[in-house]
Formats: C-alpha cells, sequence, structure tokens
C-alpha cells in the first residue's frame, strides 16, 4: 500500500528564499516540496505539501488528515509557539506527526524554545533546513513500515 504523507508548512514559510536566507536558507518553499515528492517516491508514499498563512485553515487541513493519509510532517513556523488549536486538531487526528523546523530554534530567541506542536509529535527535526524535512519522511517510512 502507498502512504499518504501530508506535509503542512505554516505562516510566512511561502517567502522562503527571498527574504533572511542568513536563517532560512536560499531554498524556496517550491523547492522543498519538489525534494519532499522525490523523496517520498524513493520511499513509495504520495506527498501532499501545503502552505498556508491562515491558523483556521492548518488546523482544517489537520482534521481531513485524518480520512486516507498515514502521517504528518509538520512546520507550523510561528504557530508552533503559539498555537494550541493546532495541538488539539494533531491530537484529535491520532497519526504519527514528525516536527520539522527549517532553522534551529533552540539557538535563537528564547521564545521559540518552546513547541505546543511537539506535544503532539512522534520527533522533532530542526536546524537542517531543508534536509529537516527528507529526514522527517525517512523517519515517517520506518515508523510506518514498523507498524
Ligand atoms: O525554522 C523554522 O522552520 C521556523 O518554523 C520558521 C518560522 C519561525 O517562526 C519558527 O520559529 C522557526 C518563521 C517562518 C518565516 O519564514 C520566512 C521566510 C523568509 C523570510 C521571512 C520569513
Amino acid at each position: 500500500m502507498t502512504h499518504k504523507i501530508l506535509i503542512l508548512n505554516g505562516p510566512n514559510l511561502n517567502m522562503l528564499g527571498e527574504r533572511e536566507p542568513d536563517i532560512y536558507g536560499s531554498d524556496s518553499l517550491e523547492g522543498i516540496g519538489v525534494a519532499c515528492q522525490h523523496k517520498g517516491q524513493t520511499l513509495g508514499m504520495a506527498v501532499d505539501f501545503r502552505q498556508s498563512n491562515e491558523e483556521g485553515e492548518l488546523v482544517t487541513w489537520i482534521q481531513s488528515a485524518a480520512k486516507g493519509y498515514s502521517g504528518i510532517v509538520l512546520n507550523a513556523a510561528a504557530y508552533s509557539h503559539t498555537s494550541i488549536a493546532i495541538l488539539d486538531a494533531l491530537r484529535a487526528v491520532d497519526l504519527p506527526v514528525i516536527e520539522v523546523h527549517l532553522s534551529n530554534i533552540h539557538r535563537r530567541e528564547s521564545f521559540r524554545r518552546h513547541s505546543y506542536v511537539s506535544q503532539a509529535a512522534l520527533g522533532v527535526i530542526c536546524g537542517l533546513g531543508a534536509q529537516s524535512y527528507l529526514l522527517a519522511l525517512d523517519a515517517l517510512a520506518r515508523i510506518l513500515d514498523e507498524e
């Protein structure tokens, strides 16, 4: 069976590659999406890659993953640090979740060190740029294989 994986990106990540390359790297979000599609193919997984600037839309997408998806990779961006709504949605769908960040949130401002998303995640990968996403797909492939 081909596993479907939902990869969600939160606010402002649509600007990747255009600003702050010293923090977030020079890859565009579209480029990261293409790399994730390719990685998914090598792992036998179908990747659905999306971005939204709206908390409610992210919550709706997480809820709808309950039907037909096997796992979630989530970079909730700033909502990682603020959103109990996203945490509640993740808990409700009960799918394996890997939290990712491009930057190392532990080397930055102290308010970035706490993530609500982490409380629902099986694992957290940060600081490796686009590779954070690819490693998350590897991790999900292993987790789903073992199920
Ligand atoms: O490192 C990450 O992936 C973050 O999730 C990115 C968020 C930040 O709030 C988190 O603490 C860590 C911010 C995304 C903003 O993306 C931009 C991209 C280009 C230019 C400006 C912002």
